[in-house]
This record gives structure tokens, sequence and C-alpha cells, in this order.
């Protein structure tokens, strides 16, 4: 893993503005920038893109898969519908771990299946933008296992 890419899904560019009872206070720039800063401390380049079409997240995971980058997917509630987002993952090998803010399986039913999660490396969720930190946590881990 030489990098991480940073892929958020549609409706995260909302992040901060509204229920955050749900998905807390920080906005998605918020985050980010954290992120950004987190990776720089430990030697890694990170990347963030937010987009509302599958299609580029489709292209963007494909583009994690040529560069061998880890991928942190937060596919939004296209984590419960895309078998293009799967099949992009499954089909590229990237590397992904799959996090959400919230704790899915407390809520509504249609939020409990992920099929996603069938071709992720793992699964992060239910932190709130923790989850984030510990995907990058997560995949520092795995590639230094890998390294040894
Ligand atoms: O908990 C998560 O991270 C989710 O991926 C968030 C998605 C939801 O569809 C998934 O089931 C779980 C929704 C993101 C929408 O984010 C908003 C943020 C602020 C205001 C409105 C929406």
């Amino acid at each position: 893993m030489q990098a991480i890419h940073v892929l958020n899904g549609p409706n995260l560019n909302l992040l901060g503005t509204r229920e955050p009872q749900i998905y807390g206070s920080e906005t998605l720039a918020d985050i980010e920038t954290r992120l950004v800063a987190k990776a720089k401390a430990l030697g890694l380049t990170l990347e963030c893109r937010q987009s509302n079409h599958e299609g580029d997240l489709v292209d963007w995971i494909q583009e994690a898969g040529r560069a061998d980058a880890g991928v942190i997917l937060n596919a939004g509630a296209y984590t419960h519908t895309s078998v293009a987002l799967r099949d992009a993952i499954s089909g590229s090998g990237a590397h992904v771990i799959e996090v959400h803010l919230s704790n899915v399986h407390a809520r509504e039913s249609f939020r409990h299946r992920s099929l996603i999660s069938p071709v992720a490396r793992g699964v992060i969720l239910g932190f709130g933008s923790l989850s984030y930190d510990l995907a990058v946590d997560a995949l520092v881990a795995l590639a230094a296992k890998k390294k040894s």
C-alpha cells in the first residue's frame, strides 16, 4: 500500500449541516483534514474524494485497484443497493475497508444488508467519524503485517 484513497458516496457532502444526532456535527472537510494530518504523521499519502454519482465511485475504486492504494469507502446508501460497486471492488482487486458513521444494524432494516461487505477486507461502523480513523489504523496494520 503506497497511498490511501478515502471515497465518500451520496449525500455525505451534507455532513455537519443536518441530522447531527445520527451523523455528528463535523463536516466532511473537518474529517478529511484530520485524516490527511493523521496519514502525514504516519508517512502516508491520503487522498479524499466525494461524489453523489455511482459511476464516479466505480471509476475511483478501479483507479485505486490499479494504483494498489488502500481504500476507505463509505458508499452511503449505495452500500445497500449497488451491484456495480460490489463488482468494481471484486473486479479491481482493490483493498477496501467499508466504513459507516452510524451503526446501520441499529437502524431501519433496509440498512442491515450491505452488498459491499462480502467483498470488503473488513467493515468498521457505528463510531461516528472515528470509524474513518480506525480504518486508517487497520490499513496501516494490514500493510505492516504483509511486509513482515
Ligand atoms: O452511517 C453511514 O455512514 C451511512 O453510510 C450514511 C448514509 C446511509 O444511507 C447509510 O445507510 C449509512 C447516508 C449519508 C447521508 O448523510 C447525510 C448527512 C447529513 C445530512 C443528511 C444526510
